[in-house]
């Protein structure tokens, strides 16, 4: 396994790298850390670099022909069908692209495959969004809107109601441990800032124990801590990341 890593960079450096299979494009927050986890379970080769988000590396003309939407996580794959580099955005999408391509943490049977997508994309659609709306709105936010925190708030709950009572009496969410149980992981890391205690959802909790304990999901969780709700951004960051810059047209 080699996973290099390069400092955060605001003009990423795209381009593959010797040995390296995969060039992920990724940043210390739950939709990076799910890619890192899949490509440590799966053993793959991998580079990691950084794309530094407060200072606007998501903007660069180079990354966005890779990543329209402006966002991290993105792949390269060198090796991709037919040979021919290939590159990937959407970390749904991503994750899905990894599992056939390593026969791994999908399962083929239609039944099984087709729940294990379906929870894969409850996360995408959903449980990620909204948890990411608590975030925004219990943690970052300029000004404190009553109306926003509780309903992030109670739409968190709910959300970690339906893992629970999905959990219950399962070990995984769907099946054996798969690309959906990884996609969901880590948003749960992140339990206290959308103001929810693991401790109030047994299942999940049981569950999460469990993941955390992976020896590829503990190494990765060491070295990508998610500090966004310490952080007290620059005027120029902030207008990266939810301001002007952010919704300038490119
Ligand atoms: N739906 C996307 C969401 C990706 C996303 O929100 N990425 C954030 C970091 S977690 C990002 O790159 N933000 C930078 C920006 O919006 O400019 C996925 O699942 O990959």
């Amino acid at each position: 396994m080699s996973a290099r890593r390069t400092e955060a960079c605001a003009k990423p450096q795209l381009g593959f790298r010797e040995n390296a299979v995969i060039d992920l494009y990724t940043s210390a927050t739950p939709n990076g850390q799910k890619i890192h986890i899949m490509l440590e379970e799966c053993g793959l080769g991998y580079e990691t670099h950084f794309v530094d988000l407060d200072a606007g590396g998501q903007f660069d003309p180079e990354f966005l022909k890779i990543s329209p939407n402006n966002k991290i996580p993105v792949i390269l794959d060198r090796d991709g069908p037919g040979g021919e580099p290939v590159a990937i955005f959407e970390s749904g999408a991503i994750l899905f692209y990894l599992a056939e391509k390593t026969g791994e943490f999908l399962p083929t049977e239609p039944r099984a495959r087709a729940d294990v997508l379906q929870w894969l994309f409850w996360q995408v659609g959903g449980f990620g969004p909204m948890l990411g709306q608590a975030h925004h709105f219990r943690a970052y936010a300029r000004v404190e809107i009553d109306y926003a925190i509780e309903r992030y708030t109670n739409e968190s709950r709910r959300l970690y109601q339906v893992l629970d009572k999905r959990l219950d009496g399962r070990e995984f969410v769907a099946g054996a441990y798969s690309i959906a149980d990884m996609s969901i992981f880590p948003w749960c890391r992140l339990h206290g800032r959308q103001g929810q205690k693991l401790e109030d959802f047994a299942n999940v909790k049981r569950w999460f124990d469990a993941i955390a304990a992976r020896p590829a999901v503990a190494k990765d969780m060491a070295r990508l801590e998610d500090t966004a709700g310490q952080r007290q951004w620059t005027d120029e960051q902030w207008s990266n990341l939810f301001g002007a810059d952010q919704y300038r047209r490119r």
